[in-house]
């Protein structure tokens, strides 16, 4: 196949997952090209060569093919073998090649018109490579420069995979529902990333479409159980309990629920917080410490596409958000042994076994998740237990070779037209 991936390039689950399919695809042998404004933040050449990849750099403005829109950044050759249990047919070697959408900038428009030039930046792509399919991650503004991209008459067909917020908060406000719902209806195939996130669309958007519910997935061998003891012991004492929190700060996160459940733990036993990413909310929680006077054993840190290290050492991974869709993040706690303790909202009771791998409670429900860290941080048994069972599941349930086919049968399915 010859595709093209869009996506958003900056730290979140649906540019991570845009970034690990593209990257999945071009070891089986498919020629990729990841379409984005930015170089995707975990598309980095650490993360290239684990994959077996070997990146072949040009620099901006070196594009051979002289285009106006889009620019070949980097461009991959694969090596099959990491991904050879997935392959059921012969394969040529694949390719990844990344393209940076440009914004239009002339002095009569004060906006950018990204979705804009990024339905060009398609149409050229489409054309120069004889591209296939567009998979576009989020329903706006992507699959709808995907859909104008396929219908300025280039023959190729558009999965979209809606990630979440582009349907529960953006894409069901007034200023973009017709546009999401238009962009759902319009494209091929339509995939979610939960039943929870399934059911949302159709409910908020008013749309009666078939939607492929494909979870998020984890590589068990990136995000494993502590590989290096001594990194621990940056972060905290042998006798003091590890909380975690990653995510992008945005309210929708109540990243500040994470400091007030910190400081209930903290009234019980000793414990260090590690708060890592960035964010519209970041200064908010840095107040919150402060006010809550907790502010000296919590680190901030900011967000980094080497998460695993911190997965890793950490004892408690919390995740109080309002919505989550599915929880990527809390996925790849699970798969490094850690137990989870997050809302009881979105897809995350898809993810988070109650009981088993971690405790779900009330969005905002404090003093509850407060008690479920303590009940985890408190028994040093059930603590391994729990961190064993969420790998388990991570394993078991969300690896590559479980989620990944699905795509493949979704693209099939498309490309054969039914
Ligand atoms: O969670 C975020 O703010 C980032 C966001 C994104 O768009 O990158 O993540 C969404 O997509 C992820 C990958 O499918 C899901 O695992 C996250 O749960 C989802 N976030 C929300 O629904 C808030």
């Amino acid at each position: 196949m010859n595709l093209a991936i869009l996506c958003h390039a900056s730290a979140g689950g649906s540019g991570v997952v845009a970034t690990e399919l593209a990257l999945a695809l071009a070891g089986m042998g498919h020629a990729v090209h990841i379409v984005a404004t930015e170089r995707p933040f975990r598309l980095t050449e650490e993360r290239l060569s684990q994959m077996g990849l070997q990146s072949n750099l040009f620099s901006l403005g070196q594009d051979p093919a002289g285009s106006s829109l889009a620019r070949i950044v980097a461009s991959s050759r694969a090596s099959v073998a990491r991904w050879l249990g997935l392959i059921t047919k012969p394969v040529k070697t694949g390719s990844l090649h990344f393209h940076q959408i440009l914004s239009a900038d002339y002095p009569l428009f004060q906006e950018a018109l990204t979705p804009l030039t990024a339905a060009n930046s398609i149409a050229e792509l489409i054309d120069r490579y004889q591209l296939d399919l567009v998979h576009a991650h989020y329903a706006i503004p992507h699959a709808t420069s995907a859909i104008l991209a396929r219908d300025m008459g280039h023959p190729v067909k558009v999965v979209t995979t809606l990630h979440g917020t582009d349907v529960t908060l953006m894409g069901k406000d007034p200023a973009f529902a017709r546009t999401t719902k238009h962009a759902v209806l319009a494209s091929d195939a339509v995939t979610a990333v939960s039943e929870s996130l399934a059911r949302d669309t159709r409910a908020n958007l008013g749309v009666d479409r078939e939607i492929e519910v494909i979870y998020n997935w984890v590589d068990p061998e990136r995000f494993q159980p502590n590989r290096d003891p001594g990194y621990r012991a940056r972060f905290a004492q042998p006798d003091e309990g590890l909380l975690l929190h990653v995510s992008n700060f945005r309210a929708v996160k109540r990243p500040q629920d994470a400091i007030r459940v910190f400081a209930g733990v903290l009234e019980k036993r000793p414990a260090r917080l590690l708060m890592i990413g960035d964010g519209p909310e970041r200064q908010s929680c840095l107040d919150l410490a402060h006010e809550l006077e907790v502010a000296g054993r919590v680190q901030f840190l900011d967000s980094t596409p080497q998460i695993e290290k911190f997965m890793s050492v950490a004892d408690v991974f919390l995740l109080p958000s309002e919505q989550e869709s599915f929880g990527l993040v809390a996925l790849e706690a699970m798969s490094s042994g850690v137990p989870v303790v997050a809302s009881r909202t979105g897809g995350l009771p898809e993810l988070v076994v109650e009981g088993l791998c971690g405790f779900l409670r009330p969005i905002g429900d404090i003093a509850g998740m407060t008690e479920a860290t303590l009940e985890i941080l408190n028994n040093a048994y059930r603590r391994r237990q729990m961190g064993e069972a969420a790998r388990e599941r991570a394993i078991q349930s969300f690896r590559p070779e479980v989620i990944l086919p699905k795509y493949l049968k979704v693209y099939e399915r498309t490309l054969e037209g039914n």
